[in-house]
């Protein structure tokens, strides 16, 4: 009893230390005081010689930058599972008279738990509608105020109409300025949401829940065990699977997109699965679309340090040895090529370093270029803010905070437009 107590009481010191450590983190927002630093090339082989052709691309490099990843950032996710599903509940008429609606649980195995439900809106008319898919912070339920989306049951954050880690009613719509869920529909898509914690609850549990619990096999897990991120990438990848048998969407058009830690598992997810005809990152920052080397706004220490689950287990041997790191971020955009991809930043969103985001677009860009026969993103200097540029590669930084707003969905529209409406399937047709 003392010895557990003292365990205890030690767990707890410990983790306020580690806390009260993290809080003195000064980050570095002086462009002046970035490191030197330079960055792995893409398009070179581990062993140093070029690469030379697209097939030389698809037949190794990528390869060899995936397995990069997953042994060293994101750790490595089991293989795919058949999944089963449940239609829940489904209306013509929602969103008064103007939408479809579905929920669909889906399970990852043959228990009940863990599930994730998918809120899926389309268009009314004629299916299937290319769709974005993203996963959602507070809850389905927060994302419009429809009182029948049905409620989270899993664990949630403190929050708007959270009690006890449990959702409420009171939460309904709570997140509503994040998802223009009746203009994505006048615009002809479908929307896709499901809320994160459904696959994994995002905290620190030693991987006890979640489809970590599900899946992970007995004891230590392994320097590149799987992470939260590589989770909730897996789920993506699971509701794609679903999504393949659904009439409302066009499983071969689907963008996937996230914002902040959801954003750095939408490019994750595309770079893993190549069946994502696109992905968007809103505000990705650390981990996600913003180079690590620079260091500028949160480091791989920090945010290791902060969320010591998202990663696997190795990414912390780089904890202020970004230059011996294998990889940087700019090859994770590289491993979604040629599919279309778009970064988005914000002015006052230091934190995730606007400027490495757009820079880690800019060097992803010779991957298209190499893969599509044409100079792809074309921009030497970070454009202006409020003034998008829309390639294959896209990119802006908007005024403003760290959130996803009505403006970066606006964007998000038109590069779809562009890319996931028939006739203008380019990654289609290139590959
Ligand atoms: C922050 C974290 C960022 C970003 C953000 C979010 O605290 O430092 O990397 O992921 O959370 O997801 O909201």
């Amino acid at each position: 009893m003392r010895a557990g107590k003292l365990f205890l009481v030690g767990v707890v010191a410990l983790g306020v230390f580690r806390g009260a450590w993290a809080q003195r983190f000064v980050p570095n927002y002086d462009e002046s005081k970035v490191p030197p630093y330079t960055l792995p090339d893409p398009l070179r082989f581990a062993d140093g010689t070029p690469v030379r052709s697209a097939q030389q691309w698809w037949d190794r490099r990528r390869g060899e930058i995936l397995e990069l990843f997953r042994t060293h950032v994101y750790g490595r996710s089991p293989e795919p599972v058949p999944i089963r599903f449940q239609v829940l509940e489904q209306s013509p008429q929602a969103l008064g008279g103007t939408a479809v609606r579905k929920q669909v649980r889906v399970f990852f195995t043959k228990r009940s738990q863990p599930a994730m439900d998918l809120l899926i809106y389309a268009p009314q008319g004629k299916s299937p509608w290319p769709a974005f898919l993203a996963l959602n912070f507070r809850g389905n339920h927060a994302i419009c105020s429809d009182p029948a989306i049905l409620l989270p049951r899993s664990w949630m954050r403190s929050g708007p109409g959270v009690k006890d880690h449990r959702v409420t009613p009171a939460g309904r719509g709570s997140a509503s300025s994040r998802w223009p869920v009746r203009l994505i529909l006048s615009r002809g898509y479908a929307l896709v949401t499901i809320y994160y914690g459904d696959i994994d609850p995002d905290y620190d549990d030693g991987f006890r829940n979640g489809v970590h619990g599900a899946f992970d096999p007995p004891g230590k897990r392994p320097g590149d065990a799987w992470g939260a991120i590589a989770a909730w990438a897996w789920g993506l990848s699971r509701a794609l699977d679903y999504l393949e048998q659904e009439p409302l969407v066009d499983a071969r058009r689907v963008a996937v997109l996230g914002h902040s830690r959801l954003g750095k598992t939408a490019l994750w997810a595309a770079a893993q699965d190549q069946r994502f005809a696109m992905a968007i990152s809103n505000n990705s920052g650390c981990g996600g679309a913003a180079l690590s080397r620079r260091r500028f706004g949160e480091t791989l220490w920090r945010i290791n340090t902060s969320f010591p689950h998202w990663f696997c287990e190795n990414f912390k041997r780089f904890n202020n040895r970004e230059d011996q790191l294998p990889v940087d971020q700019h090859m994770l955009l590289a491993l979604i090529a040629p599919r279309p991809c778009y970064v988005a930043s914000a002015q006052e969103d230091l934190w995730a370093d606007p400027r490495g985001e757009f820079l880690a677009v800019k060097h992803a860009a010779p991957v298209y270029s190499l893969l599509l026969g044409r100079r792809v993103f074309a921009v030497e200097k970070q454009p202006p803010v409020n003034q998008p540029v829309m390639d294959v590669l896209g990119y802006h930084i908007r005024t403003g905070k760290h959130d996803l707003t009505l403006y970066d969905w606006q964007q998000y529209l038109r590069f779809a437009d562009r890319y996931l409406k028939p006739k203008s399937t380019p990654a289609a047709q290139d590959r």
